[in-house]
């Protein structure tokens, strides 16, 4: 009765279609470059490939701002390039979820190039319009992306709602049009094959009616609106809607994007028999060094926090729902750079979380580059950077606000999106054989050392640990369905745990410092294991796990019975 699905039992890698892989030498990664380096995925014997958008768009935010939901950008390709490279997965046995960009779309879609026109426009419905107030904005929600969430716009003398940039307007999804054409799209992709979606901000799409104003902090001007219109009142709704109508219709995965959720709201959008979605990535642990100032209030993170909140989202969805695991995306910063040691252990700390996360239950995500042990990048100039969130941020802070320049570069250093957005290092020539021509963005210049050709050739390598990881996972069933409990929970150095599958147990310990560290196991588990399953130094002598010292980001995998 183990309710066996095959996105449960399977290993996801994000593919960032801009920083992937050029195939024409124009500086940005294109379809025709992914299907090149597909039996690179192969070999890595990942089952499902997670491709960030590849839709028409002005790339105001790289994809997530839709300018056509069913063309494919021209920068990446055809659409004859996408049947080839769905063909050429499907042929190695991958399959391909898309993501699904559904809470605002790009200002330059024909929908709000209408919606703007007139308030009797019939288009004018599907976004979120409103009469300004006291002579200012609606309401005073912040973006995402810094300043107001709303845009004043002189045709109608009206403002739009845009969470995200300025050029993302929030589509209204009240109006039951928008959700018949967001249904109509995700059919035709469906209808080609494709096998599942995750859904961009997808706790976002119902607002509270009214909109009405948040508190903002002391001498703010705006304020997070988030309560307003996160996990608002008819998101549930309208997923089952989507579920009824065109999920429940075909074998797919899906996986929604949802900032703000605890387990609680999880059980309500991936809750087993909810008929809503498979799973949805949290965001609490990517949150753990924040400060009270939010994102670029960078503080240092505790193991506790971690241990806490891994083991409730672990524990909480036992039996009830879905988790994903993931520690590195496209807006999150390199996780060995984040939670490891790039300098002195990046091999060591970079296996090491691999271990931890992917022996907890769930399905893992890896994205691209995390396999090589991938770094955070210091551009020494707020110029190189690319990305809107940067340049809004610099522009409030800095050029507006006049803050120190100094002290926000190093916070971009730590947690900007670009960290994870440096093209794909595969070998030790010139663009680390991403492009022939010139990058979209500036190289890691780490590649020399840090690239795919290297880690192919050496059998200790970041990805040959990865590919030992996916194919465990493939043969035992305990990785997939074990239960979870957290053991040693005060240890101020060690994460360890132990999966249990009917009589079969598996202890993991994962070191996460540069020191040794003493392990000491609890009593009532068997002192001697059966096996070592897998460690990220030379195997030991001896079974006994009664206590062990543990060498710097030490990770062990036992089967103890
Ligand atoms: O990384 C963030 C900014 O600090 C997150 O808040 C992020 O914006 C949020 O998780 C939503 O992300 C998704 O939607 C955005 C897009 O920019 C991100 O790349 C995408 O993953 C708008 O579509
Ligand atoms: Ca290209």
């Amino acid at each position: 009765n183990l309710d066996r699905k095959w996105w449960k039992e399977a290993v996801v890698y994000q593919v960032y279609p801009r920083s992937f892989m050029d195939a024409n030498g124009d500086g940005v990664g294109d379809l025709k470059g992914i299907t090149a380096r597909l039996d690179y995925l192969k070999e890595l014997g990942v089952d499902v490939v997670w491709l960030s958008p590849i839709y028409q768009s002005p790339n105001d935010d790289n994809g997530y701002d839709i300018s056509n939901y069913r063309n494919i950008m021209s920068e990446f390709g055809t659409m004859a390039d996408f049947d080839e490279m769905l063909a050429e997965m499907h042929k190695r046995g991958i399959k391909l979820v898309m993501d699904l960009v559904v809470n605002h779309s790009s200002d330059e879609h024909p929908w709000f190039i209408e919606s703007r026109k007139s308030k009797d426009n019939p288009y004018r419905d599907y976004y979120i319009w409103r009469p300004g107030k006291d002579g200012g904005e609606p309401n005073n929600w912040v973006s995402f992306f810094s300043g107001s969430a709303w845009q004043y716009d002189e045709a109608t003398d009206e403002y739009y709602l845009h969470l995200f940039s300025k050029k993302q307007p929030d589509l209204n999804w009240e109006n039951k049009e928008v959700r018949d054409e967001v249904f109509d799209l995700m059919t035709f992709w469906l209808d080609k094959g494709i096998d599942g979606f995750r859904m961009d901000v997808i706790n976002c799409v119902s607002k509270v009616e009214g909109l009405p104003d948040a508190t903002p902090a002391p001498h703010e001007k705006y304020a997070w609106g988030g309560e307003f219109f996160t996990n608002g009142p008819k998101v549930h709704d309208w997923l089952k809607e989507m579920n009824n109508r065109v999920l429940s219709r075909y074998d797919i995965m899906t996986v929604g994007e949802t900032g703000g959720v605890t387990t609680s709201d999880a059980k309500l959008y991936a809750g087993y028999n909810r008929g809503e979605l498979n799973m949805v990535f949290q965001f609490e642990h990517t949150d753990v060094d924040a400060g009270p100032g939010g994102k670029w209030d960078v503080v240092p993170w505790k193991l506790s926090d971690l241990k806490s909140i891994m083991s409730r989202w672990q524990n909480d969805l036992y039996e009830k729902a879905w988790n994903s695991l993931y520690l590195n995306n496209h807006d999150q910063p390199r996780s060995v750079s984040r939670f490891g040691d790039d300098k002195n252990y990046r091999v060591e700390s970079a296996k090491m979380l691999a271990t931890f996360l992917h022996l907890q239950q769930g399905t893992p995500f890896i994205y691209q580059g995390e396999e090589l042990g991938m770094t955070n990048v210091a551009f020494s100039s707020v110029d190189d950077y690319k990305d809107v969130e940067i340049h809004n941020l610099w522009r409030e802070r800095i050029v507006e606000g006049g803050g120190d320049p100094v002290s926000l570069l190093h916070a971009i250093h730590a947690k900007g999106r670009d960290n994870a957005r440096t093209p794909m290092q595969w070998d030790a020539s010139e663009n680390a054989g991403f492009t022939r021509g010139t990058p979209w963005i500036r190289m890691n210049p780490n590649y020399v050392a840090i690239n795919a050709e290297a880690a192919l050739k050496d059998p200790t390598s970041v990805f040959h640990y990865y590919k030992k990881l996916v194919d465990l996972r493939h043969h035992h069933l305990i990785m997939v369905y074990g239960k979870y409990d957290l053991i040693l929970p005060e240890h101020p150095q060690i994460y360890a745990y132990t999966r249990t599958l009917g009589d079969e147990i598996w202890l993991v310990i994962c070191n996460f410092y540069g020191d040794p560290a003493h392990f000491e196991l609890p009593a009532g588990l068997p002192t001697t294991a059966r096996e070592l399953i897998l460690s990220n130094y030379d195997a030991r002598d001896s079974l006994l796990v009664s206590e062990l010292s543990l060498r710097p980001y030490e990770a062990l995998v036992y089967k103890l019975s």
